[in-house]
């Protein structure tokens, strides 16, 4: 190698280990913040049309790899340079490189609806190239003979390993970024793609009685980008909707498979239903209200005929996660179903698309199987199933409870009439009646908005004659049958958490 090669080739071996770290740990943590890709789209963004009309003109539908390609050349040549900048005049190189890092940034900052988060890739690659070529850099420095070293300190061939294997371990963290992400950036454009079909049959309209208008008071129902989200997905499976299929075996009479195409061509049907996670503490946030789209799970199970003696489904996701739901909560007549939909969108990626179950009145983990992939209609003496194998309880229905929402605990309120409000569940039983309690006096009622159904929360709210000082407030509810919600304490292991929202609450 010469002198112009080597430096050179320091710059392009630092940027390509710098974008590959980036593509996988983007392909881990952002899931669609690729470097490249998202300056790709700012570039398709900010082309003239003429120039946008000629490429494509040239190269038909090969025009983002046309694109692709530009920029790989631009951002080899770019490194090469830097390379050459930075044996000539450091630091200039590595200012040249955070400068096209903050090209990226910029570019994932101005895509319509991305958060500071999918910024993270551009930078993250900026600062491994910058290393790297500080260090490739100084170690090809070293190379050059000098007063104590007449050979130099470092051999060539040293300097020549250490820039390609730079250049090596980045260039396979692309590609295994590009394959881990591939699937998920797939998922994501098929469904950008799907018109749902309309409903064969529409949930009651939520009553205008649902919700009341108290700042803070969780809305009755969640939007998508608020709804909480729970799984043990490092990277979220990327199921293209041609390749999804439902098979229903084990313990049955007929085996049933479903396509996606088979299956939104079914009667769907719309229902709202709150979903709760068996993890969530005492007045936390692990739960959520949507109106799903899909197809009830019982029609299914009587194609399949289950035999006499199963008491159990056990489902799988595309992952491999599994939940074992008792058998009669997807046979009786509660809208157990295999949703497609959430809140008028396809279900989003983190929500188990294209299709996830959703059962009122459990818990998720026994129930809300989401990348759902199978049934197998088994007997809870034959199988486990994910957190039921971890010390959880092999059933899991959704405890009768309640939360403050307003005030915020640890708020500073005026006295007077202070507006107390929350939400209260029971899914699949219903809520009868909330009550509050300020400090050591009575309970007393607060005021229930109307129920949508009985596998929704409801929501509550309490005028309350706040004097000043500070003061501890607690929520309890009923449920239909009668049943007060208990005080006991209990942790969240292994079947959920019991215990009484309390507050405290500062009144100048
Ligand atoms: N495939 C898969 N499905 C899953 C889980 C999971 O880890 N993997 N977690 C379950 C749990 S514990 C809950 S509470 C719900 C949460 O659903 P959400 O993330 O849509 O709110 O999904 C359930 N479905
Ligand atoms: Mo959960």
């Amino acid at each position: 190698m010469t002198d112009f090669w080597r430096p050179v080739s320091a710059g392009v071996a630092s940027v390509v280990a710098g974008v590959g770290v980036a593509e996988l740990v983007s392909a881990f943590v952002v899931q669609n913040g690729s470097p490249v890709l998202t300056v790709g789209a700012l570039v398709i963004d900010l082309a003239p049309p003429w120039l946008k009309e000629g490429v494509i003109a040239v190269f038909g539908t090969g025009d983002k790899a046309f694109l692709i390609v530009s920029l790989a050349v631009v951002v080899l040549v770019g490194a090469g340079v830097a390379g050459w900048l930075e044996r000539k005049r450091p630091p200039l190189g590595r200012i040249l490189i955070g400068i096209g890092g903050a090209v990226g940034v910029l570019a994932a900052l101005t895509r319509s609806g991305s958060g500071i988060v999918d910024a993270v890739p551009s930078a993250l690659a900026a600062v491994v190239a910058i290393l790297l070529l500080g260090w490739l850099a100084g170690m090809l420095r070293g190379t050059e003979p000098s007063r104590v070293a007449p050979g130099g300190r470092v051999s060539r061939r040293r300097f020549v390993g250490a820039t390609a294997a730079t250049a090596a371990g980045g260039a396979i963290a692309l590609v295994l970024g590009q394959v881990i992400a591939g699937g998920f950036r797939a998922a994501t454009a098929t469904r950008a793609a799907i018109r749902l079909p309309a409903a064969a049959k529409t949930a009651p309209p939520i009553p205008a009685g649902a919700s009341f208008d108290i700042p803070g008071l969780s809305p009755i129902v969640t939007p998508n980008a608020d709804f909480y989200r729970i799984d043990t997905a490092l990277q979220i499976p990327g199921i293209a909707p041609q390749d999804w299929r439902l098979r229903i075996t084990g313990m049955v009479e007929h085996e049933v498979e479903l396509t996606f195409a088979q299956l939104l061509a079914l009667p769907l049907e719309e229902s709202t239903t709150t979903l709760t996670c068996v993890s969530n503490e005492v007045g936390g946030d692990l739960i959520g209200n949507a109106t799903w789209l899909g197809y009830p799970i019982r029609h299914l199970l009587a194609k399949a005929k289950p035999s006499a003696d199963a008491d159990m489904v056990l489902s799988t996701s595309q992952d491999g996660w599994t939940a074992s739901t008792p058998l009669p909560a997807l046979t009786d007549e509660r809208n157990a179903i295999l949703a497609v939909g959430m809140n008028g969108q396809p279900l989003p990626l983190e929500h188990g698309y294209p299709v996830r179950m959703v059962v009122p009145g459990l818990y998720g983990y026994v129930s809300a199987t989401k990348w759902v992939v199978s049934l197998e209609v088994t007997r809870f003496d034959r199988h486990t199933s994910y957190w039921t194998d971890r010390g959880w309880s092999e059933r899991g229905p959704v405890k009768l409870s309640s939360r403050i929402d307003v005030p915020a605990a640890g708020r500073q309120v005026n006295s007077g009439t202070v507006a107390v409000a929350g939400v209260a569940w029971s899914q699949h039983v219903g809520v009868s009646a909330v009550q509050v309690r300020v400090d050591d006096g009575p309970w007393q009622a607060a005021t229930l908005a109307d129920a949508i159904s009985p596998d929704t929360w409801r929501q509550w709210r309490f005028g309350w004659d706040a004097t000043p000082g500070t003061h501890t407030l607690r929520v309890r509810a009923t449920d239909a049958n009668g049943l007060v919600q208990t005080a006991v304490e209990r942790d969240v292991v292994p079947d959920g958490a019991t215990g009484l929202h309390t507050i405290q609450v500062t009144v100048a």
